[in-house]
């Protein structure tokens, strides 16, 4: 039998070791050898850990052998001990790259960076009675002219100016926005500085703002002109003379043209309270929308708990559903590339009313969520645990305008052992009869019914749960399984979207190792969309 010795890259203590191997070595192996002989003395879980081929960034699965790696006829091979949990630090790394590369406003933009600073915030009913009485709601609402808040720049400079600028300032010349979900404005104001650059730079900032606003406002204006004769003094071009100045005398004045751009985001900001119009003002902003439906209290907070690995939402022990109204809880926050802030945000959809709604409600609601600007529905959850009243009518009405809407359903039995196995498996039989209507079975994986690209369903346990009876504790299970069966039926462009949900379930990250084909077949898609 050959015995040699590989090298292997330890990541986290940058050395590198000589393995001592035979063709019958496994990477657990391996792994367990460059524990011992490094740095750390062995005191690493191993199970964290896992080994890749540098050169191909191959995932190896612990049972592999030297041999299987082909590594021994391989000229300069190296192998690099990583932790698992940086699986996700690359997939950021991977997505950031896609936002660089393609700058549509669309969901595969969205970004995962590592240092988001992300925030969560739980919506009450009553702070915003978001769907939850549609006739009340709009009428409540101003009408949709009376809520557009825009900002425009116009440049009338030579044609050989607008040469100097690259495609993207020349996109960011011109900043509009719309935003149709604003709480009620009572009075308006123009701000309208013209003629302050001598290149016939012309900025008008025109926003609604509430009452409370107008010390903002009076501030705004005079930052807007310090800022804006600021920046154009220092460069008082005249266009003529501008034409004969060399590119780099253009390439000063397109920074200065960009820094009134954002000169105006600030007073725009700062002009408003209001944090939904403040969140708005970004230049680049998606929402995300996840719908949960389903009777209350049969655990659907619990379950996005449980995928997101955050509180998003109240829980509720009592008889009652502590969530009344249909409700919002939105997971946000903000990402900076190269000085460019992005916004983002997910809201979950909780609907505690569903039980009550018509065909036409159903419709309504989802119509709501599907208009909202920037918006795109990632996919809709809906949750029926063994023994909760659930209506098959009901669910066949939403599967309907989902599927005309092409929205991925994710068909959940939740608190899996909280009744008797016939009842979940007639629970399953129903969710499986309803998907067939939409797409023929396309696989089962662990656990996970798929309906090609249309929907799946699943059983899971989302929480800890305790059989007195029988004195006996079922751990958390199928959350992992089901991330992955959604993340392996969504499009690409939605794919992105949703590992940024998963992105805190740190627990996920590491488990993905635990289905190596998944993870082999999403890593490639990733770098497919990339
Ligand atoms: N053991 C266990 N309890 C659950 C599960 N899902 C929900 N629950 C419990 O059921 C109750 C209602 O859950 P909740 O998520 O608030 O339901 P919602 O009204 O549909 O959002 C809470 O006490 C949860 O702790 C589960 O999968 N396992
Ligand atoms: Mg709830």
């Amino acid at each position: 039998m050959t015995s040699t010795t590989i090298d292997v890259h330890f990541k986290q203590t940058d050395e590198t070791i000589h393995v001592p191997v035979s063709l019958g070595s496994t990477m657990k192996d391996i792994i367990q050898y460059v524990s011992e002989k490094s740095k750390l003395n062995g005191k690493i879980d191993c199970a964290d850990y896992y080994l890749v081929l540098l050169h191909n960034d191959k995932f190896l699965k612990n049972e592999t052998t030297v041999e299987e790696t082909e590594v021994l006829t391989m000229e300069n091979a190296r192998f690099q001990l990583r932790e698992k949990i940086e699986i996700r630090e690359q997939i950021a790394a991977l997505v950031s790259r896609n936002s660089s590369i393609d700058e549509d406003e669309n969901l595969a933009n969205a970004q995962i960076l590592i240092n988001d600073k992300q925030s969560i915030e739980t919506t009450n009913a009553n702070e915003e009675p978001l769907m939850a009485s549609s006739e009340e709601d709009i009428s409540n609402n101003p009408p949709h002219d009376q809520l557009v808040t825009e900002s425009r720049i116009e440049k009338t400079s030579t044609p050989e100016l607008h040469l100097a600028l690259s495609n993207q300032q020349k996109s960011e010349a011109t900043v509009e926005w719309q935003q149709n979900d604003v709480p009620p404005m009572t009075r308006s104001e123009t701000l309208s500085i013209t003629g302050l650059c001598r290149d016939n730079c012309s900025v008008t900032c025109e926003t609604l703002h509430s009452v409370d606003t107008s010390e903002s406002i009076s501030t705004a204006k005079t930052t807007l002109n310090s800022n804006i004769s600021d920046s154009c003094s220092s460069y008082s071009l005249d266009v003529q003379s501008a034409q004969e100045e060399n590119l780099t005398r253009r390439s000063a004045l397109a920074d200065t043209y960009l820094k009134v751009t954002s000169a105006i985001k600030d007073v725009i900001v700062a002009a408003t309270r209001d944090p939904i119009t403040r969140r708005d003002i970004s230049s680049r902003f998606n929402e995300i929308n996840i719908v949960l439906c389903g009777s209350p209290r049969v655990g659907k907070s619990s379950l996005i708990n449980a995928i997101c690995q955050r509180t998003l939402a109240k829980t509720s022990a009592g008889l009652g559903s502590c969530t009344h109204a249909v409700s919002r809880y939105i997971l946000k926050g903000s990402s900076e590339k190269e000085s460019e802030i992005i916004n983002y945000q997910y809201n979950f959809w909780d609907t505690p009313g569903f039980e009550t709604w018509t065909q036409e409600e159903i419709q309504k609601h989802l119509e709501r969520i599907f208009k909202k600007p920037k918006s795109d529905i990632l996919c809709m959850i809906y949750c029926a645990s063994p023994g909760s009243f659930a209506n098959l009518q009901q669910l066949h009405w939403l599967l309907d305008e989902c599927m005309r809407k092409q929205i991925f359903c994710a068909l959940v039995c939740t608190n899996k052992w909280g009744g008797q196995k016939k009842q979940r498996d007639a629970i399953m039989k129903d969710f499986q009869r309803l998907l067939e209507n939409y797409s023929t079975k396309t696989r089962e994986e662990n656990g996970i019914i798929y309906f090609g690209k249309k929907g799946l369903c699943t059983a899971v346990n989302s929480e800890k749960f305790v059989d007195e009876d029988v004195d006996k504790t079922f751990e958390q299970s199928g959350i992992d399984e089901l991330i992955l069966g959604i993340m392996e039926s969504l499009d690409d462009e939605k794919l992105l979207a949703w590992c940024k949900v998963v992105f805190e379930n740190k627990s996920f990250w590491k488990n993905l190792f635990n289905f190596p084909g998944q993870l082999e077949s999403l890593w490639n898609r990733l770098l497919h969309s990339a």
